[in-house]
């Protein structure tokens, strides 16, 4: 019998189990009943904030982000709490300022996290050092912090075995605690995992996690050869919300290594209480709709076009709104042009929206680049970073013609943020961390500092107008 190795789960049912099944919108208070029980697991970690979750909080269900975060930490007394985080764009979707980043890593650890992974929509190293660097001083400073570097796992002529063992080290040598491979579409198949995981644990003595989507029905025996081949940690979701566009299941993963040197040794009936809580919520979203049965099957498009679920689904809503959902077929053949004309990107957020959006553009004008987006403008001027491909110098020439690129760190060309940021929202800031949330989505996070007001000050909300964001005080 080989020596024990129990493999470690994060669960991922407060941030990308809902973000993928329901659009994000499980609200705290259904969270907060569960949480005793959850902390009684013994799981890596629980992942319960991130991009999405953010701005779905502010935006929809109008919480404080934050608030629900203190709220988590506070319940979870046991658990490591996770997020994710967009490197240089932090939570939200264009890159910022040195001063932005250190202070939102600052104060995600200050109101709970624990580990903070961080991946680069291109995979360019230097976009993560500034969090990496933040989180480390902070760990010296309070022991507390993990920098967790992610890959955006993706499939192309680049991205060769050679590619991801060498940023495997890379990763080391910048200083990360951990590295995840962030399969965030299901592409990993479970022979090319094998391989990949021993490969890197060759390489380095990094911790090493695996994120992967159902999606395209692959992901159980992707965990299993994983495992096998020494993975550390596995994310999975609570069976009401696995399968699908979201994780496996824990449970079943839990039983799976039952027994072996892999065995969690967390309980079953434990996690069947959790399940048994959450069962309910997943009937009432799915009698509401919130919570459809097409993104809970298999998707095999998946494998064929490589493209993430929550991209289609822009996709869809985009042609929808130009009554031209007709043209469907065109544009998955068209993002793949448009991803190599970009130096063939992973496909996430928030490269995945400028791709998909570039390539509804592309199929709808008639000619390709005929319009381009402000985001595929910067793109190809190199403000989001280097991609591992060269972009297509043609469509340089024609969207963005004669201007000079970027070929260093952007955000070595970005001045200090903070004190800006800070002078515009002054009239609503009640805590520091409220200049994060304007700094990553303005617009909202004004329409909910006027939501917060009105509700402090008592207003009927029947006298206010929802519609247009007033809020009269
Ligand atoms: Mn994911």
């Amino acid at each position: 019998m080989p020596e024990a190795k129990p493999i470690k789960i994060t669960e991922t049912i407060l941030r990308d189990a809902h973000q993928s099944l329901i659009a994000t919108r499980m609200p705290t208070e259904l969270m907060l009943p569960i949480i005793d029980k959850m902390d009684k697991v013994g799981y890596n970690s629980v992942e319960c904030w991130g991009g999405a979750t953010f701005d779905a909080s502010l935006r929809f269900l109008k919480e404080d982000p934050w608030d629900r975060l203190r709220k988590l930490r506070d319940g979870f007394k046991n658990t490591k709490l996770q997020m994710l985080f967009r490197g240089q764009n932090i939570l939200g979707y264009r890159p910022y300022a040195d001063d932005v980043v250190d202070s939102f890593v600052e104060k995600s650890i200050a109101n709970g996290i624990d580990i903070i992974r961080i991946f680069d929509c291109f995979n360019d190293l230097r976009n993560l050092q500034e969090a990496v660097n933040a989180t480390n001083k902070i760990k010296a400073r309070e022991g507390r912090g993990h920098a967790q570097v992610a890959l955006s796992y993706t499939l192309g002529d680049a991205y060769t075995m050679e590619y991801w063992i060498d940023m495997a080290k890379k990763i080391e040598e910048m200083g990360a605690d951990s590295i995840c491979i962030k399969d965030m579409a299901g592409l990993l198949v479970p022979y090319k995992a094998s391989e990949m995981i021993r490969e890197m644990k060759a390489v380095t003595k990094l911790p090493i996690q695996l994120h992967t989507h159902y999606t395209s029905g692959v992901a159980g025996m992707t965990y299993l050869k994983a495992v096998e081949a020494g993975v550390d940690v596995i994310d999975c979701a609570i069976s009401p919300f696995a399968m699908g566009t979201s994780q496996p299941a824990t449970e079943v993963m839990v039983e799976t290594f039952k027994g072996t040197p892999y065995d969690t040794g967390y309980d079953q009936n434990l996690l069947a209480e959790i399940a048994d809580y959450f069962r309910p919520y997943r009937d009432e979203c799915l009698a509401n709709g919130l919570l459809n049965p097409k993104v809970m099957g298999v998707d095999i498009k998946t494998l064929l076009y490589q493209v993430p679920g929550g991209m289609l689904s822009n996709m869809v809503s985009q042609l929808k709104e130009q009554n031209a959902e007709d043209k469907y077929y065109d544009v998955l053949k068209e993002i793949p042009k448009v991803r190599k004309d970009l130096g063939e990107p992973p496909l996430v957020t928030p490269s995945s929206q400028i791709v998909g959006t570039q390539a509804v553009f592309n199929v709808l004008m008639g000619e390709r680049y005929k319009m381009a987006t402000d985001q595929t403008k910067d793109v190809l001027r190199g403000k989001y970073g280097q991609t591992v491909k060269p972009m297509n110098q043609e469509v340089i020439d024609k969207v963005i013609p004669g201007e000079e690129r970027i070929t260093c760190r952007p955000a070595d060309l970005l001045s200090n943020e903070m004190e800006k940021l800070e002078s515009e929202m002054a009239e609503w800031k009640q805590q520091d961390e409220d200049v994060l949330s304007y700094a990553l989505f303005p617009q909202v996070a004004v329409d909910f500092f006027k939501y917060r007001q009105a509700q402090q000050e008592k207003v009927d909300p029947a006298q206010a107008d929802v519609k247009n964001g007033a809020y009269p005080v």
